[in-house]
Order: C-alpha cells, then sequence, then structure tokens
C-alpha cells in the first residue's frame, strides 16, 4: 500500500470535497491508502508531512494557496485559473496542488487529476497544467415529456407522477447520470416540461390548478430538491423550461378556459404569476427557461407576457424569498421575436441568456449558414451568453450517432459561425426518455447507448479546437478501452461511424421536406414528397440555412431545362457521396466487428453498431435509387404536353428504379424488424412526412405496404398513360355542396356574408369573390376588418350549436399581410384541432387578394374564442363534424393534374 495524504480544506465546501473523494477512491482502487489530515497551522509545514500530498482550493479565497502563490511556489504558466478554469501542479516538498477559479473550478482540476491516475495507475509525479472551458454551459436536456399524447391534454402535457415518469424517482439512476455529466464536465441540466408549475408548486389563490394529489405533490418536490442539491454538488445548475401558455387541466376546466390560451386572459396572467413567484421561492437556483410561444400568438403578445408576467413574477418571487442575486432566465427565440422581447427583457432584468436551434429540429451540417446564421449571430451580439441548442434529432432518430470529428465541426461552426458560447444538447431518443428504441429484451438505456454521443459533444463544448488528428487518437484509444478491442478494429470502429454520419444529414438537407420532426428521415419519402415538394410546405431554410449549398430535386430539372449552369451540391453529387459512405461505412464496421469474437457486455453494442450501419446503408441506398427515379419523373414533367404525354421511357427508367429502391427498402424493413421498435420518438400525428401519424407509421414496416402500392400504382398507371388514359376529373355539377351547421356569431367587429360571386371576404371591401369551389356554395362565411386583421389581429367570439368545423381560408402566399397558416416546425399545435392540411386547395378566386386555401379545424359545440394572430384570413362557413370532405383541388389557382400525384395513388 502506498501512503498518501490528503490535506482537508477548513472551507468545507460541498462541491471540493465531492472532488477530492473522488480522487480518493480512484487512488485506493489503485492500491493507494489515502488519509485525510488537517491543513497544517502555518503553511510552510505542509512539507512536515512526510509522502505525497494533495490540497484543493479557490485560488482567490483559500489562505494556503494564497501564501504559496506569494512564495512564488505556486506559479501558473498559463493563465491564473478563472471562474471554472483550474491548474494543477506540483509544488517542491510532494504537494499536488488542485487549485480551482471556483468551486467548479476545483471539482475540474479533481476530475483531471482523477483521469490522469486512471489511466497511468498512480498520482502524478510532477504535473503543471492549466485548463478552462470555451463554452460557458454545457449540458444536455432530458424531458418530462412522452411519446404520445394523453387526450384530453394536448402535447406538451403531462402532470409529473410516478406512473408516467418512473424514472423520475429513480435516485440511483440520477446519480449516474449526473456522474457521467460531471466526467463531461457538463455545468447545467435542462428539464423540459410544458407545464411544470402545477406539478411543483401550489398557489393558495388557485387550490383547483394543483394537478397531482397531496401526497404526489410532497414527492415531486423532494425529489426535486434532492436533485438540485446533487446536481449543485457536482457542479450542475438545474434550469427548467416551460411553454406558453399553457394551464393545467383542473384550472382549466374550473374557469371554462381553453387548455392552450393563445392571447392574454388576465386571469390565466394572475394564475401564472403566482405560480411563477411560488417556484421561485421554492425553488431559487433552479433557472427558468422559457418558450414564450407556440400556444400564444401575435409576438407582441409574447414579448408582453416576458415583459409584464413573466419577468416580474421572477422578481417578486426574489423579493418575497429575500434573494438579492438574480436567478439566470433563458429565452428561447422559437416562435417569437427574440430582439423585442430582450429588449424590453434587459430593462428589468440582468441574468439574461439567449438560445436558438442550431440546425432546426435535425442535424444536417457544421456549414450553417443564411438567415438561421443571420438570427444567431444577432442573438449572440446582444452579448448575453448565447446557447446554440442541438435539438430533436430528427433525421438520425433511431440509430447511433457516433462520430465525434462530425460532432467537433459542430461545436466550431456554433461558436465561430454562429456566435454561440452554450451547448444545449438532446438526447438521441428525447420523447422515449430514458430508453433506447432497440428492440432488446431488456430497454437500453440513452445514456449507456449514446454514451459516445454525449462525450464527443460535452468534450468539443469544453474546447472546440483540438487538433483533429489528436482527436482521431484519442477516440481509438476510448474505443480500445471502453469496448476491449484491439487499436485496429478500434480504427475501424471509428472511421465506420464517421463515414455513416456523413448520410442521413445529406440526403435530408439535399431532399427533405423539413428539418423538423414532423419528418422522421430513416422512413424514407413519398414519390410525391420528392417530385410534388409543395404541396408537402417544404421548410425552405432547410435547403438554405442549414443545408449545403446546392439544388433540391425540382431546382435541379429546371435549371438543366433552362440550359443554365448548377451550382452547389446536386441532387446527383448528393447521390453518389451519400453510396460512396454508406458502402464504406457497411464495409469496415463488418470487417471490424469480424474481428471481434462474441463477448458479453459493451461487446455486443459492437454488433448493434453493426446492424446500425447496415441500417443507414440500407436507407441510404434506398434513397439513393428513389431520388435518382424521382430526377426522371421530374424531368418527364416538365417536358410533357398539357394531356400528360411525353417520353415515357424516362417513366419506364423510374419504374426500374423504383423498384430497386424498393428491394432496399423491403431489406431495411426486414432488418428493424427484429431490431427497433420504433423509428421515430415522437408517435403523435404531428409527423407527416413520409406518412401522417407517427404512431401508425412509426416502424418501417408499417411503411412498407404504403411503399408497396406506390409502386404498383406507378405501374398500372403508366400502363394506362401510354394508352393516353387519364384519371377523369371530376365535373363541377358533380359536387354536392357542404351543408351549413348552425352557429352564432358574437363578436360586434365581425360580420356573417354568403359565399357568392361578388361578396368581400373582408368587411373594409377587400377580395371580391369572383369564383369559389362549388362545396362552399351554400356557406354563410364571417369577415372582419383587413386593416383590424393586420394590425394585432381579431378576436372572434363564436357560438357552435353543434361539434363543427371551421372553414379557414389562407392565402396561398407570403407576405405579412396575410395570415400565416403555423407550421410544425415553430408550433407543435398547429394541427391539435386538425386542419393543417388543406381540404381545398386553389378554392376561393378573389380580386386583389391571392387565391385562397382552405382548412378544416374541429371545434366543439359551445362558446369559443378564437384568435389566430396577426394577418388576414378568411372564414369560409361552418360545417358539422359529421360532414365528410373529401380534399381536392378545386383548380382555381390553375394547378391540376400535371404534378402526376395521381400516378402514385396519391
Ligand atoms: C416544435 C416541435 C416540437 C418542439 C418545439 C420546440 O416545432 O414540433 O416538438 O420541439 O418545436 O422547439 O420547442
Amino acid at each position: 500500500m502506498k501512503k498518501l495524504t490528503v490535506f482537508r480544506n477548513p472551507a468545507e465546501d460541498k462541491r471540493i470535497t465531492y472532488g477530492i473523494n473522488l480522487v480518493m477512491e480512484e487512488l485506493e482502487r489503485q492500491g493507494y491508502e489515502p488519509l485525510f489530515l488537517e491543513r497544517p497551522e502555518d503553511p510552510a509545514d505542509y512539507r512536515c508531512t512526510p509522502g505525497k500530498k494533495i490540497y484543493a482550493g479557490i485560488l482567490e479565497e483559500d489562505e494556503f494557496l494564497r501564501w504559496a502563490y506569494q512564495e512564488e511556489l505556486l506559479i501558473f504558466h498559463t493563465q491564473a485559473p478563472k471562474g471554472e478554469g483550474f491548474y494543477l501542479q506540483t509544488l517542491p516538498g510532494g504537494l499536488t496542488v488542485i487549485c480551482g477559479g471556483s468551486s467548479t473550478g476545483v471539482l475540474y482540476g479533481c476530475m483531471e487529476l482523477l483521469e490522469r491516475i486512471k489511466e497511468s495507475g498512480e498520482l502524478p509525479e510532477e504535473i503543471a497544467f492549466g485548463d478552462e472551458p470555451v463554452f460557458k454551459l454545457r449540458g444536455p436536456a432530458v424531458g418530462l415529456q412522452k411519446t404520445k399524447i394523453e387526450p384530453p391534454r394536448l402535447t406538451y402535457e403531462y402532470p409529473v407522477t410516478p406512473e408516467r415518469f418512473p424514472w423520475f424517482y429513480e435516485k440511483e439512476q440520477w446519480k449516474e447520470f449526473l456522474d457521467m455529466l460531471l466526467s463531461m464536465r457538463c455545468n447545467v441540466l435542462y428539464i423540459w416540461s410544458g407545464h411544470p408549475f402545477s406539478s411543483f408548486v401550489k398557489v393558495s389563490d388557485y387550490p383547483e390548478a394543483l394537478e397531482v394529489t397531496e401526497e404526489e405533490y410532497e414527492r415531486n418536490c423532494s425529489v426535486f430538491r434532492w436533485l438540485t442539491e446533487e446536481c449543485d454538488r457536482r457542479g450542475i445548475w438545474v434550469v427548467l423550461k416551460f411553454y406558453n401558455i399553457h394551464i393545467p387541466l383542473p384550472f382549466a376546466r374550473a374557469h371554462r378556459l381553453e387548455l392552450l390560451q393563445s392571447s392574454i386572459d388576465p386571469l390565466v396572467a394572475d394564475y401564472t404569476y403566482k405560480s411563477i413567484v411560488e417556484f421561485i421561492k421554492a425553488f431559487p437556483n433552479v433557472g427558468l427557461m422559457v418558450c414564450l410561444g407556440e400556444a400564444l400568438r401575435g409576438d407582441q403578445n409574447k414579448t408582453a407576457w416576458f415583459v409584464e408576467t413573466i419577468l416580474p413574477a421572477v422578481k417578486q418571487g426574489l423579493l418575497e424569498a429575500g434573494i438579492r442575486e438574480e436567478p439566470p432566465v433563458i429565452l428561447r427565440g422559437h416562435d417569437c421575436n427574440p430582439f423585442t422581447a430582450m429588449e424590453g427583457a434587459k430593462k428589468l432584468y440582468s441574468n439574461l441568456f439567449t438560445m436558438w436551434k442550431y440546425n432546426g429540429e435535425s442535424l444536417t451540417t457544421y456549414y450553417p449558414r443564411g438567415v438561421w446564421q443571420e438570427r444567431h449571430q444577432k442573438l449572440s451580439e446582444i452579448k448575453t451568453t448565447h446557447i446554440m441548442n442541438v435539438h430533436i434529432l430528427a433525421d438520425l432518430e433511431p440509430f447511433r450517432f457516433n462520430a465525434p470529428l462530425y460532432i467537433q465541426k459542430c461545436t466550431q461552426a456554433g461558436r465561430s459561425r454562429l456566435g454561440a458560447n452554450g451547448l444545449h444538447l438532446y438526447p438521441l431518443f428525447y420523447w422515449d426518455w430514458p430508453y433506447s428504441p432497440d428492440k432488446t429484451s431488456e430497454r437500453l438505456r440513452q445514456m449507456d447507448r449514446d454514451y459516445f454521443w454525449f462525450a464527443a459533444w460535452f468534450r468539443y463544448a469544453w474546447n472546440p479546437d483540438r487538433d483533429e488528428r489528436a482527436e482521431k487518437e484519442y477516440w481509438i484509444h476510448c474505443y480500445t478501452q471502453y469496448y476491449d478491442i484491439s487499436r485496429e478494429t478500434a480504427e475501424k470502429l471509428f472511421e465506420a461511424q464517421e463515414d455513416a454520419a456523413q448520410c442521413a444529414p445529406r440526403i435530408l438537407g439535399r431532399v427533405g421536406i423539413t428539418e423538423g420532426n414532423r419528418q422522421t428521415l430513416s422512413l424514407g419519402m413519398t414519390m410525391s414528397e420528392l417530385t410534388n415538394v409543395d404541396r408537402y410546405r417544404p421548410n425552405r431554410e432547410l435547403w438554405n440555412s442549414v443545408a449545403r449549398k446546392g439544388e433540391q430535386p425540382d431546382d435541379y430539372v429546371k435549371k438543366e431545362l433552362a440550359g443554365e449552369k448548377h451550382v452547389g451540391e446536386t441532387p446527383y453529387d448528393m447521390i453518389s457521396d451519400v453510396r460512396v459512405f454508406a458502402e464504406s461505412a457497411l464495409k469496415k464496421i463488418a470487417s471490424a466487428v469480424s474481428e471481434v469474437c462474441a463477448g458479453g457486455g459493451r461487446r455486443q453494442e459492437l454488433f448493434r453498431i453493426k446492424t446500425d450501419i447496415h441500417a443507414i446503408c440500407l436507407m441510404s441506398l434506398s434513397y439513393c435509387k428513389k431520388v435518382e427515379a424521382a430526377m426522371k419523373i421530374l424531368l418527364y414533367k416538365y417536358t410533357m404536353d398539357e394531356k400528360c404525354q411525353g417520353d415515357f421511357k424516362l417513366l419506364e427508367e423510374a419504374a426500374e428504379l423504383m423498384k430497386e429502391s424498393l428491394d432496399y427498402y423491403r431489406e431495411l424493413a426486414d432488418l428493424t424488424q427484429d431490431t427497433y421498435l420504433y423509428a421515430n420518438s415522437m408517435q403523435t400525428r404531428q409527423r407527416k412526412i413520409p406518412f401522417t401519424d407517427g404512431d401508425a407509421y412509426g416502424h418501417w414496416t408499417q411503411c412498407l405496404p404504403e411503399y408497396e402500392k406506390e409502386y404498383m400504382s406507378f405501374v398500372r398507371n403508366l400502363d394506362g398513360l401510354k394508352n393516353g388514359v387519364l384519371p377523369r376529373a371530376e365535373s363541377e355539377e358533380e359536387i354536392v355542396p357542404l351543408q351549413p351547421s348552425g352557429f352564432t356569431l358574437l363578436s360586434e367587429e365581425c360580420e356573417t356574408y354568403k359565399i357568392e360571386k361578388g361578396e368581400c371576404i373582408f368587411k373594409d371591401s377587400h377580395g371580391q369573390i369572383q369564383k369559389a369551389a362549388p362545396e362552399l356554395s351554400n356557406l354563410t362565411g364571417i369577415r372582419m376588418d383587413l386593416g383590424d386583421a393586420m394590425n394585432g389581429g381579431v378576436h372572434i367570439k363564436i357560438r357552435f350549436e353543434e361539434d363543427s368545423y371551421l372553414l379557414v381560408g389562407y392565402m396561398q402566399t407570403g407576405g405579412v399581410e396575410w395570415l400565416k397558416l403555423p407550421d410544425l416546425e415553430t408550433n407543435t399545435h398547429a394541427d391539435d384541432r386538425g386542419g393543417l392540411a388543406a381540404v381545398y386547395r386553389n378554392a376561393v378566386k378573389t380580386k386583389g387578394c391571392p387565391v385562397v386555401e382552405i382548412h378544416a379545424y374541429q371545434y366543439e359545440k359551445g362558446e369559443h374564442d378564437i384568435y389566430f394572430g396577426n394577418g388576414g384570413y378568411m372564414i369560409a362557413g361552418v360545417v358539422s363534424q359529421q360532414t365528410v370532405l373529401a380534399p381536392r383541388n378545386a383548380d382555381l389557382g390553375g394547378e391540376g393534374l400535371e404534378t402526376l400525384d395521381w400516378m402514385y395513388g396519391q
């Protein structure tokens, strides 16, 4: 046994104690016999204790360290440690000093020393090393959220109870996770909830708001308090995230309010204010993170909510608790105007942070650019800490993503191109925390399965500027240790995973509809989504801000036909690159795994990595063939005549390619049947691409029959087309007008009118109807002043006589004067009442306004106060929810058979 002395730090700081204890445990594991001793009264006497010694403290506060510094025994060859920085040094006389800029700095110094002891098996003879983090905030998000919705509650609404979230109460698991985070030097843990207050605080004026039982409430508070303390001793700050404005179900019922509040109701404001006051009093060290949208509409409302309700409540809470120091408040840029909100907030509050999504809700590139880059830069210019949010990984799920060098570049881009100095990281399978989606006899935990996902992000958040070659060696070394494999095997494993990582981001960036979790990339895409992209409301920022500069298939073919030069990555470039990466990844992983004899524990994981890479390869090859087919179809589409007749050879070749793509997909479905429970972690109707409904279409085996049908329809319709057969266009006479349902309009500023030629869709005489789809001809519409609609929006108070559809018309164009159809990229509630997909496209033609498309929203019988936000729109009538609405393109905008969607059976 090697003897060693640890001088106790008299300050008894919990972080220092935690760090020193970890070092002691490691020393014991390595055969030392460490002994605690009081620090000698005269600092110079430290030498009198024989053998090796350790001492840890905060530079600015510690007497002993100050003495050593003045004596020039403690000398920094780098910067003196500040904040979370630390310096390790061996002083003459065998004393190793761990010197931190703060208690967290000391803790990180301990972690550094611990790693070195682990690596070499002993306390270093001589050490002189200083380090500090580059990113100020580094930590993961964990969701108090679930994969499915629990009606009547809406998205994000899950009271915190042991049945829903057993893991929240499992202390041992938390400790394991927190220790992992500490080893990765994380200093923040974000906990996401839609509306946490009704599970964690009681508001005396609103006892009806509590959503959990008294016992559950007590238990929640005690676990949460325990968690914040455990975090604190590890230097981790807890931040609670909430959306606005959600209210608890019992409160909504008691006050006859809607669960989602789209504008500010004084009662709701009072309730929220008081909840936050109570929360701050109960948990003063917990930070808050706010998302001012998605339910609340209108930017001016969102800013007002932040500066008039949320921040004053935080301040009041502090006042009542007698706390001077303002806890941090993070404003997410999501679905609000963060600039006006921050402008107002800065006048009130000093400790503000901002956050914005890195690549949206996918990981697509380390070359972020465009308007999203500008937004980041502008937020970072505010000079509060700006956090890059690596949000839902909709294009990577459900597979592993162990690609440290890819991740390193993202952190570099985050800092250099976006101005970020904080990292907020989602787990790879967010909605199902703590489990991974692998189909195993016992569910795997994400913290184990995705260990390297977390490790890589946080390593580079600490310091993105590490030499790439040395990093490769570092990770190879980690793999040899972690999986107990040879260096040669580890190198192949490393390269295979880096190659595989290139596939999904490139595919999505070139041909995807959206980076949002509306699309699950790994499930494939339909031919209509590839060749008639406008129909799916593509999120163009995917292509313009977070993909390599290049051309989407539609652009490419149009340019080709116009004889224009191609710029950037073409779909064909993507196809050939992805194919190379996918095949190389598969080859390398197969070779790596063949060198490993079967074994238990982590070795098993290598086989699962191989399955993942195999699946990524099949998915990629299936995409490559399908995109090639799509390119041929597009070429046909843009060269055919008005009877859809053209060069059939193109379609024949496309059919052949579709078949090959389908063959790969079949293999993929086969492979994943036994290895994955589902592809997507959010299994709700929010999922739209490739097919609506993430539950019904959450696995490749569920999508396969649709792709089979698509292929067969194409072949059948191609045959017909060659014989000049086109689908029969519905003649207008055959269309039966919809039956109106009764309602009473209660808003005085609006009026009703008959939908017919000559009427105006706005009260102030804008938009005279020239033609409307015959379905609408019996209906009574509601009109408002266009000016009011543009200037703050209009509340429509209405009473429905039965459960109804409200038919709302959106202008089929951009422009700030028109109400924007909410999109699922920024508003998860966009489809809560149905209505996201148009029922009648090109349905009303008016003078002076763009052509209108009709969406049908479900409302229950009774009174409603409907507020959609800023911008003009049309209400075309009310029909019963019993009505079967047959979606169609009414063709008043000049769209028709030429989309070729009918060929795929769409
Ligand atoms: C939405 C997305 C949600 C959630 C949200 C957010 O658009 O659909 O799942 O991630 O963004 O950013 O909070």
